[in-house]
């Protein structure tokens, strides 16, 4: 088992990883940058190392720093959380080079999986449904257009080097072709550097269905089920929970197994997320995968007793899975917290927590990184805690959940629990017959 593991992350999830070593009994180094000099993950680590100033490039991106620290400390694993280096091939490649574990996946995982016209191609040939559409990349307008027509309108077209939503047009008929792929290329030059594109057919209003997953180096996969992610804003999450309310036993057996099959395939070593698009009639089709820990992770650690982060580490120091699968034992749903403004557009609104109380009580678990008198930075994610609750049915976690977001007070910053009160009274969220779309009709200015 690794000695001591570097957290090359700050916040929430640098707690969570430092609290799972804790109980592994695995000495920890934090990181941090010279805007979380404060922060809880300094505190709660058994060393710290200052990395730079407060923009991510000079700290939590820096890959020649994190390395440094990594050395000087002589940790023997790196595990990155999510976002920043998580998911990045040159980071995982260097960590290799300087024989630091690194807790993700290879390079050419992390490759394979990114470039999402591979993905699923990889997919597809390893029998996982994919959404019909162009074969591999569109050479041009002409191609795009020919493929259309055989494909069906409306169609999507989506940047390979994409992911989360950018790079992404969606084609209603031939008259709006040619725009939609400018756009779409040009986005997708600008923010990625590759402007290639491939085409599917546009499913309308469909859950985000994902399949947590974890593999070993024997090349054995299990599945943990799945997170229904359906509720969005500009493909950011705001609530995720498990099971989903339209995931039937039928449905979760056949999308554990292709989630395993397409694993399997790919020798997928550690913990991911095979995303899927599950449509109206219950059928459902690759969307992408995830080569990281997520943020939701906790609402399948509260429903499977099973602690991601620590088999994470085993996996990666060598140890086999049991090759079983997981189910849920009870529902579970997370309430992003995020410092933003949820009546101005969801504007983020860092600076003091002047005064913070956090709910308790049964079913309830809280991971953040906050605390009363700490300063939120203006330079990272906006999200401030998680707040995951726990109960024997949906709707007891819904009426939990209003009573928890009504008991959290977090006096001297704007945050979204306002929004997820409404979102708890909402007769339709509460029916679970909602789509990806919901958050499009919804009426924000109800808000407080
Ligand atoms: C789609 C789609 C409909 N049809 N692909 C959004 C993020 C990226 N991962 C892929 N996305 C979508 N791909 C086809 N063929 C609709 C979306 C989509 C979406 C997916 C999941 C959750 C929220 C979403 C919001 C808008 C669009």
């Amino acid at each position: 088992m690794f000695k001591k593991i570097l957290i090359a992350n700050r916040g929430e999830i640098a707690l969570r990883i430092i609290r799972t070593c804790r109980e592994m009994g695995i000495r920890t180094v934090a990181v941090y940058s010279k805007a979380d000099k404060e922060s809880l993950h300094v505190k709660f680590a058994d060393e710290a190392i200052c990395i730079g100033e407060a923009p991510s490039s000079d700290s939590y991106l820096n890959i020649t720093r994190i390395i440094s620290a990594a050395e000087i400390t002589n940790a023997d694993a790196i595990h990155p959380g999510y976002g920043f280096l998580s998911e990045n091939a040159e980071f995982s490649e260097v960590c290799r080079e300087y024989g630091i574990k690194f807790i993700g996946a290879s390079p050419e995982m992390i490759n394979g999986m990114g470039d999402k016209a591979s993905a699923k191609a990889t997919m597809k040939k390893a029998g996982v449904p994919v959404i019909p559409g162009s074969e591999g990349l569109l050479k041009s307008v002409a191609e795009g257009k020919k493929q259309a027509v055989k494909v069906g309108y409306p169609v999507i077209l989506k940047a390979t080097a994409g992911g989360g939503g950018r790079g992404m047009r969606i084609v209603k008929d031939e008259s709006g072709f040619q725009k939609a792929w400018d756009d779409a290329r040009q986005e997708s030059g600008a923010a990625f550097g590759n402007d290639a594109l491939y085409m599917e057919k546009y499913i309308e209003e469909p859950r985000h269905i994902e399949i947590q997953i974890i593999g070993d180096s024997n090349g054995k996969a299990c599945h943990l089920s799945e997170r229904d992610c359906s509720i969005q804003r500009r493909h950011q999450k705001l609530i995720e929970e498990t099971p989903s309310p339209v995931v039937t036993d039928e449905i979760r057996d056949k999308m554990g197994a292709a989630a395993i099959a397409g694993a399997e395939a790919i020798k997928y070593e550690g913990a991911g997320t095979v995303e899927f698009l599950l449509d109206k009639h219950g059928d459902f089709y690759f969307m992408e995968m995830n080569t990281r820990i997520q943020v939701e992770h906790p609402i399948t650690e509260e429903v499977t007793d099973f602690d991601l982060i620590k088999e994470q580490i085993k996996v990666a120091a060598g140890i086999s899975i049991t090759g079983k699968n997981y189910f849920p034992k009870l529902f579970c749903m997370e309430c992003r917290i995020n410092a933003e403004d949820p009546t101005k557009d969801f504007r983020p609104s860092p600076g003091k927590i002047t005064n913070l109380h956090m709910p308790g009580g049964r079913g309830i678990r809280i991971d953040s990184h906050v605390y009363a008198g700490y300063t939120i930075p203006p330079n990272y994610d906006s999200m401030i805690a998680k707040l995951i609750v726990s109960g024997q049915s949906r709707e007891e976690v819904m009426t939990r959940m209003k009573r928890a977001l009504q008991e959290f007070v977090i006096e001297g910053i704007k945050t979204t629990i306002p929004f997820h009160i409404k979102l708890m009274e909402d007769e339709e969220f509460k029916s679970g017959n909602f789509t990806t779309a919901f958050l499009e009709t919804f009426d924000f200015s109800a808000i407080k």
